[in-house]
């Protein structure tokens, strides 16, 4: 037996592309229905993004999720990239006139599902073999399995908001999908510990032993990076073995200032470039780490799904308000033209801070030359400050 549902919008995924876009299409009266194959607790106990862009603080205030991000978000006036001894700040309120806003991915999560739950969003949780068919048609479906019962959503449109490793770009044609990746020979090591941070701004350090980023969750729990191989995993990391290696790579200045703790969290992430082209097939869209994955180094990630999930959300609104079809018509191409921008800060950024194992002297001599020009150009850096606050916004 199948149990049928119907909705406007099927969205499969509920991170924050997912949850954003149930929100802003709920706020337009648009019905929608959320499925994932992981549960709410799951979801918003998954640690990842810290850094928000004024766009993305802006969008959520639009959604009405912004109250607590108000409140307990750690605005950032700069960062500082260290390297080999010696430190740049970079003034992004100065050079921009923005700031950007220190809270993690998943208290944004949280404040997502709590305003949804409020608002009667309806979701499916801890499904099972989702198939999205009928993609090309006005009426496509998505199938799963849910608590031993198969179920069938049909809607008009399909958003997949289901991350990298989801079903929905995988619907694609293969002979329709254009795929660009560069993977990075190496990865991050990431813990959370309950101890102030050594600084209440990002620094991201280049050391010759490798990437390192002080980074923060509040003012008593802080967030810290270090790159790893990417074979590496987390047993080999024991906290003793992480503080005497973070010590080492952040310098000794901010070593001094270091309270070191016990981890409650540690993961280590694969670093890629990745963007999936086109971001619609027929009435399926794409958004998210679902369509594109930046390494984290420029903090993009998050804020990227966010940018995607703004032009969607108005396209769908203009589709259903007045039968305007132009917005989603051009989704694909609109979203991709920023999303090569914000790919390429990313891959910048990453070049210019990591050690590569396969790096000739004459690279490594670039980098430094790169890292010097930057400190000595406000151009340069002002470059690197509009592209951290976040590209306008469509
Ligand atoms: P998400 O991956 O967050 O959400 C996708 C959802 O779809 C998940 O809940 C998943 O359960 C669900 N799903 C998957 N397959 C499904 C299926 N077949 N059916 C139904 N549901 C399905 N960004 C930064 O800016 N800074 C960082 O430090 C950073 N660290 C990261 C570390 C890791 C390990 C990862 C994976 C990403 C990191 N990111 C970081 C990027 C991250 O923040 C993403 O950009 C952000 O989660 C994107 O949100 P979504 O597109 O909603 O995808
Ligand atoms: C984080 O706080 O998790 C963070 C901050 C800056 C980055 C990446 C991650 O570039």
């Amino acid at each position: 037996m199948t149990i049928h549902h119907a909705t406007s919008v099927c969205i499969v995924g509920s991170g924050p592309a997912g949850l954003l876009l149930s929100q802003l299409l709920a706020q337009a009266g648009i019905d929608n229905i959320v499925i994932d194959r992981k549960d709410r607790a799951y979801i918003e106990a998954r640690v990842r993004a810290g850094i928000l862009e004024q766009g993305t603080v802006e969008t959520f205030a639009q959604a009405g999720v912004s109250d607590r991000l108000e409140r307990e978000g750690i605005v950032h006036h700069g960062l500082d990239l260290a390297f080999e001894g010696t430190s740049h700040h970079i003034n992004i309120k100065a050079l921009t006139g923005q700031t950007v806003l220190a809270y993690g991915q998943t208290e944004v999560t949280k404040d997502l599902f709590a305003k949804r739950t409020d608002q009667g969003g309806r979701f499916f949780f801890n499904v099972e073999n989702v198939v999205l068919t009928a993609l090309k048609s006005d009426r496509p479906v998505v199938a799963f399995r849910h608590a031993g019962t198969d179920v069938e959503i049909t809607c008009d449109y399909i958003a997949g908001c289901d991350g990298f490793h989801g079903v929905a770009r995988q619907s694609i044609p293969a002979d329709v999908l254009k795929i660009y990746e560069r993977v990075y020979p190496f990865g991050w090591l990431g813990i959370l510990t309950e101890r102030p941070p050594v600084s209440m701004e990002c620094v991201y350090t280049n050391h010759p032993r490798g990437f390192s980023l002080c980074s923060m969750r509040s003012a008593t729990r802080s967030r810290y990076y270090i790159q790893c191989d990417t074979n590496d995993n987390v047993a080999d990391w024991p906290d003793e073995r992480f503080w005497k290696e973070f010590a080492i790579r952040i310098g000794p200045d901010l070593a001094s200032n270091l309270k070191t703790g016990p981890s409650f969290e540690k993961s280590i992430a694969p670093l890629r470039s990745f963007v999936a082209e086109p971001m619609r097939y027929g009435n399926l869209f794409l958004a998210g780490d679902a369509a594109h994955i930046v390494p984290p180094t420029g903090a993009k990630g998050l804020n990227l799904a966010v940018a995607d999930i703004r032009i969607l959300a108005r396209g769908l609104e203009k589709r259903y308000a007045n039968n305007n079809t132009h917005f989603i018509d051009t989704y694909s191409q609109t979203a991709l033209a920023r999303v090569w921008k914000v790919e390429r800060f990313s891959w910048y950024l990453s070049n210019l801070m990591h050690q590569f194992p396969n790096h000739s002297p004459f690279e490594k001599k670039m980098q430094r030359a790169e890292f010097d020009y930057v400190m000595q150009s406000e151009a340069a850096s002002r470059s690197i400050a509009e592209n951290y606050v976040g590209l306008p916004l469509d």
